[in-house]
């Protein structure tokens, strides 16, 4: 397998291009902009080399059980020919061959040459930021002697899909100088278009159109110039049915407009908004060149997953690099992608926010169904809100037998994990206009399903939680998971809180509220005593080890390593019910681990349970290795805070984690793990707390980091920070917000608008 490797700061390149990588470098190598993501890979690929353009807000259900998002027809295919023979980056030899993403900029690129050498052909795509519609591509052919060539381009309706075929109707046709494709849904009954454009600089073409069942092209013939180079640019446009009544006019539209201000406008502007991106979120780090490339790799990803033009959509677990996964979010959402945005760009964290108060009704109808109250949130949501979760997931390979998981209806810690999340959003900006009118909705309707859910053992005279599925995927059917029940606890706690609070601040408003919500005084005093009385499994006094659940010391006691070696096919599903993991004591990811990560606990305690925990731990979910980094940076484990940062940071790269599960695919970029890089520097090295009334830090940065910089937004001002060995200088823009009140290691200052303040301490490990 050829590796990917950074070339410069902000570039991944693969030179030679690996025989068989067609699906990875696809997804390494995408161009994104939150609306669409169009996968890397070769302007001449086709399905085979799984191309694809996965459009945000499709979902539509093709073959009766995966709803996913739809991949569209690739208005940008291109197939050049020289003797009848295709140029391909497969047939490349010459050392230039190779595959390249821009980060700094999401332009996809790539050089493929002929078998004799001579000719030459670069390309170059970028997904716009400014017009979210629009994919450029721009294609160079260089010849040391001048040749003739064959050139296709234009619309390969037949995309590559990962559950069936999701256009029940496709009409191609010509239109003003610009090819389209009008498709249906299959399941939803959505319309969808896509356009291209097509111009080839310096030559007047006049081209034959080309017609195929599945494709509409422009062919003609071309005479690259000995030394010269031709320059061809296609645009692409896409829009459905959920952007705009007609689609159809809308990409027609959209493409002639761009092919009227050109690749080169388009991309300037393009960069242009890149650049102000990077301002809000891109972390700098002096001393370590492959971490920096790599922090700013996977922030890349976190931001072109990120639906951040829209408050309804969610940022999928694979983003928008594939289908799997359906295109929807889990709790990696509020977990592992948000925080970046609370404490960087508060109006993209509303949003998303938002995008779980718009699905209240989805998740409301879930816990009835279930026989609860209140917003039992689903496990996999889409557009709707509606859990997307099948009832089988994987299944058993031994046997082809259907495995009966419950992911979508005991793992109940998704609700609360949401009110965590409003409640970090919360007391990073204190917005009180999105507490009031979102905000304190999703928190009493969690409270109202966490109360139905919970339950009271009069013989122990507690509160417990019997019968879920906590992080650790593969332990179902477990009692009192000791994350589970804290997040419940905070999350009753967080609700009954607010609604003391409204009660004083703003009575006319809960009235309303809870009047729709049927919340009551007296129910709100029983959350309070459930959140009092509810088990919150504590350190063990000796060993001071929290037990994961109920009974899990009493597991099997073993090693992922050697429990490996009883597997009979290597595909084979680790977990419940049946798997080899379920009655052992290896977990899938972290779990207590999680809970240090999310609240706090003495050192101590931490340490403890890292050891023990952490051997145990399969990281088989992508999510793993990088709250492990987090918790160990925060508490200055800085062995395991190195080691573990470079492996979340590299899932993708180094291909890690494989694209199959108990038989379900589930390839494509970790949009979790790319999202906690940003986490794993500032809530870890920097220590970063925010309580809402003070920003904290504990910065122990690894050895060989000589600075770090990077920009916050909290309460309202943006702050510079600056962290060095002996240092830590924080600078607040000129604002209308008051100071905020600063607190690292045990000193304290009131950093005010245009000011800055500069903390001296030893600031390594
Ligand atoms: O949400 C995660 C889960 O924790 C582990 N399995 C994959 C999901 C999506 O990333």
């Amino acid at each position: 397998m050829q590796r990917p490797a950074f070339e410069g700061p902000w570039k991944l390149a693969v030179r030679p291009y690996g025989p068989d990588e067609d699906f990875r470098y696809g997804s390494l190598m995408m161009s994104g902009n939150g609306y669409l993501g169009f996968r890397g890979g070769f302007p001449d690929f086709r399905k085979e080399e799984y191309a694809g353009c996965i459009v945000s807000d499709t979902y539509d259900c093709a073959d009766g059980k995966w709803k996913e998002l739809c991949t569209v027809p690739n208005a940008l295919f291109a197939e050049v020919r020289l003797n009848k023979r295709k140029l391909s980056i497969h047939d490349s030899v010459d050392s230039r061959a190779g595959h390249a993403l821009d980060f700094r900029y999401g332009e996809t690129s790539g050089t493929a040459s002929g078998t004799d050498g001579d000719l030459c052909m670069n390309f170059h795509r970028f997904a716009s930021f400014p017009h979210l519609h629009c994919v450029w591509q721009r294609i160079e052919l260089t010849s040391e002697t001048g040749c003739r060539i064959d050139f296709l381009g234009g619309i390969d309706a037949d995309p590559w899909s990962l559950n069936g075929r999701h256009f029940r109707t496709m009409e191609l046709d010509r239109e003003s100088g610009l090819l389209r494709a009008d498709m249906v849904t299959s399941e939803s009954g959505l319309p969808v278009s896509v356009v291209s454009g097509l111009r080839i600089q310096g030559t007047e073409p006049g081209p034959e159109l080309h017609r195929e069942r599945t494709g509409l092209y422009l062919v003609l013939e071309l005479t690259v110039p000995p030394r010269r180079s031709i320059v061809i640019d296609q645009c692409m446009s896409v829009y459905s049915g959920n952007d705009t009544p007609d689609p159809g006019a809308a990409a027609l539209k959209d493409a002639a407009r761009g092919m009227s201000a050109g690749f080169d406008t388009e991309l300037m502007k393009h960069r242009a908004h890149w650049d102000g991106l990077w301002q809000k979120y891109d972390i700098s780090i002096d001393g370590d060149e492959e971490i920096q490339s790599l922090v700013r790799y996977n922030t890349y990803h976190n931001v072109i997953a990120t639906p951040a033009h829209t408050d309804h959509l969610p940022i999928g677990a694979r983003g928008l690099s594939c289908q799997a996964y359906q295109g929807a979010a889990f709790w990696d959402q509020e977990i592992f992608n948000l925080p970046m945005y609370i404490y960087t760009d508060p109006p993209a964290a509303a949003g998303i926010l938002s995008y779980r108060y718009h699905t209240l009704p989805g998740a409301l109808e879930k816990a009835k169904r279930l026989g609860y109250e209140g917003a039992y949130y689903p496990w996999i949501s889409g557009d709707s809100g509606e859990e997307l979760c099948p009832d089988h997931f994987f299944i058993d390979v031994l046997t082809g037998r259907k495995i009966r998981n419950h992911f979508n209806d005991w793992q109940i810690h998704i609700s609360p994990d949401i009110s965590y999340a409003v409640w970090e959003y919360y007391r990073a900006t204190l917005d009180e206009e999105f507490l009031r009118t979102k905000g304190a909705e999703i928190l009493f309707r969690v409270g109202q399903f966490l109360y139905s859910r919970v339950h009271y053992s009069p013989a122990r005279e507690r509160y417990e939680i019997i019968r879920v599925l906590g992080p650790d995927e593969y332990h179902e059917n477990v009692d009192n998971n000791a994350f589970t029940n804290y997040q419940t606890c905070f999350a009753l706690k967080i609700a009954a809180e607010l609604f003391r609070r409204l009660e004083r601040e703003d009575p006319d408003h809960l009235a309303k509220l809870s009047s729709r919500l049927g919340l009551a005084p007296p129910r709100v005093a029983e959350w309070e005593e459930m959140a009092q009385k509810l088990y919150l499994p504590q350190p063990d006094p000796e060993s001071l080890l929290i037990e994961q659940f109920d009974g899990y010391f009493r597991h099997e006691d073993i090693l992922p390593g050697p429990l490996a070696e009883r597997l009979q096919k290597e595909s084979e599903y680790w977990g419940w019910p049946n798997g080899i993991a379920f009655a052992t004591q290896v977990i899938k990811q972290a779990d207590v681990i999680q809970l240090f990560a999310l609240h706090p606990f003495d050192k101590d305690v931490i340490a403890a349970n890292y050891e023990y925990y952490e051997p145990r731990s399969q990281h088989r979910s992508s999510l793993s290795p990088g709250v492990h980094a987090l918790v160990a940076a925060r508490t200055g484990n800085m062995p395991r805070a190195d080691e573990y940062l470079r492996r979340s940071l590299k899932i993708d790269i180094a291909d890690t984690h494989p694209p199959d599960s108990g038989g379900t695919f589930i390839g494509g970029i970790h949009t979790a793990a790319c999202g906690i890089a940003w986490q794993i520097v500032v809530k870890g090295f920097l220590g970063m707390e925010v309580s809402v009334d003070e920003l904290r830090f504990q910065p122990r940065l690894p050895r060989g980091w000589n600075k770090l910089a990077l920009s916050l937004r909290i309460r309202g001002v943006r702050i510079h920070l600056e962290a060095r060995p002996d240092s830590l200088s924080l600078e607040a823009e000129d604002s209308a917000a008051a100071g905020v009140s600063v607190l690292v290691g045990e000193d304290r200052g009131i950093l005010k608008p245009a000011s800055r303040l500069v903390f001296n301490g030893k600031f390594v490990q």
